[in-house]
């Protein structure tokens, strides 16, 4: 049947004219109902996780080269589940619930076949516009990783065009540091009511001696086929990473991918399930401000097409956040931040960004402050 229904057209029609004529935080717009997503930003870092075994194969891989195309593994490997999932689960690319200050996700992929446990811990550091800071972390193989995200949105041609604002360190063995940034978006569909995702342009993972470029094509380039990607990893200069020689992996993110320099044979095929997170059970220590606890009646609604059980909740939530913000502002107090210390610049960005001669050539970071819920430890 059609994407949207016939009830909706005109709220749908003028939803996409007000896209058109905006420009910035398309978060505050009031969309039909049918294209609400019963889940928020915050659980979207969970998506670096879905593929434990990869990243663990990080840990294990040897420093150099071999190291740096298993963060390429890895990175690729997550693509598929942050791009194409709401698609898959749900019919179309969905608006997400948009947090607000302090919502907090905490989640879980239990140990197997040795990989060791990964944990993922995610805040919302801004409302307005939309940041989400986070961590993840497998202890045992030593690998961390600390990234904040936000969006910058225009339209053109009938898409939205999304640039990914921020970016990801992955840390191994608290001494090699990878610098990881995103793609750009473009979302199509639109008109018709079904938006899906394509990915553009180019983005970079930067360390342990190596730098990688990934660019993103759709259908008719590359190969021709949608969700295309050629990504070229090679040695810095002068960094001690002299490796032997440049490898160049093309395919798709999204299913199968193979080498076609300095190596052989298939590089990494997008099959078996992701693995969804087990979410930290909920006590008063993780607080009202939990992401599932937090919008359970407003995704309840949008799930079972109480529309008016979302919108009256969702309302109470927001009307909420504004009267704290207006408390704050009276006692002249300002929101403290649970899980992160914010600066200005991130060294690490600006070293390695600079080999990819990253642009801005500096931006802010959100540091961790250690202070997982005691809750993680007896999970
Ligand atoms: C980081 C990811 C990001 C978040 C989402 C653009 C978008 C919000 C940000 C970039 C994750 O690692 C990867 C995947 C999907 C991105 C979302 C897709 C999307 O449409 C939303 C925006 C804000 C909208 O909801 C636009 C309106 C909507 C009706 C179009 C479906």
């Amino acid at each position: 049947g059609p994407a949207v229904p016939a009830a909706q057209r005109g709220s749908w029609t003028s939803f996409l004219k007000s896209i058109a004529s905006f420009s910035g935080d398309l978060s505050s717009l009031t969309a039909p109902p049918f294209i609400l997503s019963p889940t928020s930003l915050t659980e979207f870092p969970a998506y670096w996780c879905e593929r434990p075994e990869y990243f663990a194969a990080i840990a294990d891989a040897k420093p150099g080269q071999d190291r740096a195309l298993a963060v390429l593994r890895w990175f690729i490997s997550t693509l598929k589940d942050q791009y194409t999932t709401r698609n898959e689960t749900m019919g179309s690319e969905k608006k997400p619930l948009n947090p607000v200050l302090g919502e907090v996700f905490y989640g879980i992929w239990p140990d197997k076949n040795g990989r060791g446990r990964t944990e993922l811990l995610v805040e919302q550091v801004s409302h307005h516009p939309p940041i989400t800071a986070y961590v993840i972390e497998n202890k045992s193989k030593g690998l961390r990783l600390v990234g904040h995200n936000a969006q910058k949105t225009s339209f053109s041609s009938g898409a939205i065009i999304v640039k990914q604002i921020g970016h990801a360190v992955l840390t191994v063995n608290e001494t090699e540091t990878y610098l990881i940034t995103f793609p750009r978006l473009r979302i199509d569909g639109l008109w018709y009511g079904s938006p899906y995702i394509e990915l553009a342009e180019t983005s970079y993972i930067v360390g342990g001696g190596h730098i990688t470029t990934i660019e993103y094509k759709g259908k008719g380039y590359f190969s021709g086929k949608s969700h295309s990607f050629k990504s070229t990893t090679t040695a810095i200069p002068g960094q001690g990473g002299a490796g032997p020689r440049e490898v160049i992996v093309e395919g798709t993110w999204h299913e199968t991918s193979k080498f076609t320099k300095g190596g052989a044979g298939s590089f990494y095929e997008a099959s078996g399930k992701q693995e969804e997170t087990t979410p930290l059970e909920w006590t008063s220590e993780l607080g009202e401000s939990e992401t599932r606890r937090l919008w359970f009646l407003v995704a309840k609604g949008i799930r079972e097409g109480d529309f008016e059980l979302a919108s009256r909740e969702k309302s109470r939530i927001e009307n909420e956040q504004r009267q704290r913000r207006k408390d704050e502002a009276a006692e002249g107090k300002t929101w403290q931040l649970r899980h992160f210390d914010h600066q200005e610049s991130d060294p690490i960005y600006e070293q390695l960004g600079r080999v990819a001669k990253l642009v801005p050539p500096s931006e802010d970071m959100y540091i961790f402050k250690g202070n997982w819920p005691s809750a993680f430890a007896t999970a």
